[in-house]
């Protein structure tokens, strides 16, 4: 296992200088940013960022994520365009971020992360819940989640708003609740069937990012929130290239879950995770805490211990982190607390 960072590019306000000098940081994680959902990714424009990367030292093999148009997830009539234009970024990837260089050893494949949530990423109730130390986080409260109305113009939640117009938003959540949840699998299965060919060809590894949080939200399905949704998918699509990014406070804002044990089963399907602690407080709430393990429910040490038993070698990331020392940006995504975070994982790995 080896420490990967995520890098939002050159708008990035964390410089990859920065970056560099997190001890034993080896990669950054990072994607096309600008090109919207749907349209064929350049390599040429990947190349340019990797080697911004491989000249601070740091290399780009990691990719999160491509985005997956709606129109796939809801089995649209554009949606074998869409997806032949995801197959052309894949071959994008592959030509940009394959090839062996000084930087990076050329046999394990690259990852591509992508998830399959319907309209909303990564749902929070608050960006900047103080905390008793101070520090500020991400959280999720679920009467605050009750009372919100996802058709409100005011609704401030990261990953998806700028997406969309406010009619865009009321129309795709009228489409997805008259889906079942079987619906959108099928569509899930429909794509991953033409895509996990084509990316074994590549040599790519696909990583899943699972449901965050792990329930439906707003009435709309998630449908990858549990250890049987991964088996029953993992037995669907067998193909090695259809693989897991665990996220350790995805799957972990659910006491349900048990993150050691969903790590040695589905060891072999990780191909990239994403360690990070929350602390649960209540029936589906929750706030994002230090990655150590006293600050909140997940045992990322026993996490650990599972991915390397089972043989896993691939990237980790610290994921989120919560702002501290009066550091200001990007919710969730600050240098200093993952910094802390990504040397609490390394104490890990070397132990
Ligand atoms: C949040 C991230 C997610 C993730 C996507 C993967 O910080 O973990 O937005 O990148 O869900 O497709």
């Amino acid at each position: 296992m080896h420490l990967t960072f995520r890098w939002f590019g050159e708008m990035d306000s964390i410089p990859l200088r920065h970056i560099r000098q997190i001890p034993a940081m080896r990669g950054i994680v990072a994607a096309l940013y600008d090109v919207p959902p749907g349209l064929a990714w350049n390599a040429s424009d990947l190349t340019r960022m990797r080697s911004r990367a491989e000249d601070e030292g740091l290399e780009f093999r990691v990719v999160e994520s491509i985005p997956i148009p709606e129109s796939i997830k809801l089995g649209g009539p554009q949606r074998d365009a869409y997806i032949e234009a995801w197959i052309k970024s894949l071959a994008a990837v592959a030509e940009a971020l394959g090839p062996a260089s000084a930087h990076s050893a050329s046999e394990e494949p690259v990852v591509v992360t992508y998830n399959f949530m319907p309209v909303f990423d990564w749902t929070r109730s608050q960006l900047d819940k103080l905390l008793s130390d101070g520090s500020r986080t991400l959280a999720y409260d679920r009467d605050a989640v009750e009372r919100l109305d996802p058709f409100d113009g005011e609704l401030d939640l990261p990953g998806w708003l700028a997406r969309y117009s406010r009619e865009d938003i009321y129309k795709l959540i009228m489409q997805y609740r008259d889906m079942k949840n079987e619906d959108i699998y099928a569509n899930m299965l429909y794509f991953l069937r033409a895509v996990t060919p084509e990316a074994e060809r590549l040599n790519l590894r696909l990583a899943l990012h699972p449901d965050d949080p792990p329930w439906p939200i707003f009435g709309i399905p998630r449908i990858m929130s549990t250890a049987e949704h991964l088996r029953r998918l993992f037995s669907d699509v067998p193909s090695p290239a259809n693989g897991l990014c665990l996220c350790t406070g995805s799957f972990g804002a659910s006491p349900e879950n048990d993150l050691p044990a969903m790590a040695t089963e589905f060891s072999s399907r990780v191909a990239f995770a994403h360690l990070r602690n929350v602390r649960i407080f209540g029936n589906r709430s929750f706030e994002e805490s230090a990655h150590w393990k006293g600050a909140g429910s997940i045992d990322l040490p026993a996490v650990v211990r599972a991915l390397k038993a089972g043989g896993f070698s691939g990237p980790v990331r610290p994921d989120h982190g919560r702002m501290i020392w009066d550091e200001t940006g990007k919710p969730g995504y600050g240098l200093f607390d993952r910094a802390l975070g990504a040397q609490y994982i390394q104490g890990l790995l070397d132990a």
